[in-house]
């Protein structure tokens, strides 16, 4: 994750500095998760949180589990990173962006909450958050491909790429909490791997295939128009004074 963010970062100055947006959030995602990793490694950032379900295996023996709620700090500042990266990609309007991250941050915290409830209430915070979901997959899946298909072939290949990627590998987070947070059926080191994996895959993975893809695509065709005066002349006229319009 460091390695990613300082390969992240030192790409970013391979462009103007008015074209660097997604190179600081993809830098910034793997920036945090590396804080993450860095308390987890440290055997930090958990508690021991009584089981619902005690398992007759002796890896996952006795009736307190590790929680890493460190993981999920990390998640409610990393997924809506994600998100904003692909759906800026799409061109999507700003509400539904917000809209999506909005449930992106309950997708977390349900998920949270339901790691650190002993009782089978643990199940309804689980439904919570997999509603969420759907509705975050759906603006991905349908809703950003109509954008994106609208701004051009490049941009759609991206997206694409991207966004399947990325739902793909959501879809098995939710998985990972069953058999481990949820159901206490793997124990906490495998947990770690199956979320190391997602994690690789869905952090520095994933900003490598955006960043590559975003290598010819100028932020104004995405609607974003980042203005630097020192890049020699203005690059973009939305906020200048337009000349004054002649009525005849
Ligand atoms: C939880 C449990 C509640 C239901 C759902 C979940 C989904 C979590 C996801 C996490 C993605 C994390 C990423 C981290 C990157 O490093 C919270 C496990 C649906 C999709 C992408």
């Amino acid at each position: 994750m460091a390695v990613s963010t300082l390969v992240f970062m030192g790409l970013s100055f391979t462009k103007p500095r008015s074209q660097r947006l997604f190179h600081y959030i993809t830098a910034a995602i793997t920036l945090v998760a590396s804080i993450a990793y860095f308390s987890m490694g440290s055997n930090l950032g958990w508690t021991g949180i009584q089981v619902e379900f005690e398992r007759a295996n002796p890896k996952v023996g006795g009736n307190i589990r590790q929680i890493f709620y460190v993981r999920y700090i990390d998640w409610v500042i990393t997924t809506p990173l994600l998100l904003l990266d692909l759906l800026l990609t799409c061109g999507l309007p700003t509400p539904t962006i917000c809209y999506t991250i909005l449930m992106d941050e309950i997708m977390i915290i349900t998920g949270l909450v339901g790691a650190l409830v002993k009782s089978s209430y643990k199940w309804g915070y689980y439904v919570f958050g997999m509603v969420t979901f759907f509705f975050v997959a759906y603006t991905v899946v349908f809703e950003g491909r109509t954008h994106a298909r609208a701004l051009g072939n490049d941009i759609l290949k991206t997206y694409t790429l991207c966004g399947v990627w990325t739902i793909f590998l959501w879809f098995l987070y939710p998985i990972a909490w069953g058999v481990s947070e949820g159901g206490n059926v793997i124990p906490s080191d495998s947990e770690a791997v199956f979320y190391g994996i997602l994690d690789i895959l869905a952090k520095p993975v994933f900003g490598a295939l955006l960043l590559w893809g975003h290598r010819n695509i100028d932020l104004a065709r995405l609607g974003l128009h980042v203005n630097d005066p020192t890049e020699g002349g203005l690059a973009h006229t939305s906020n200048q004074t337009q000349p004054a319009t002649q009525t005849v």
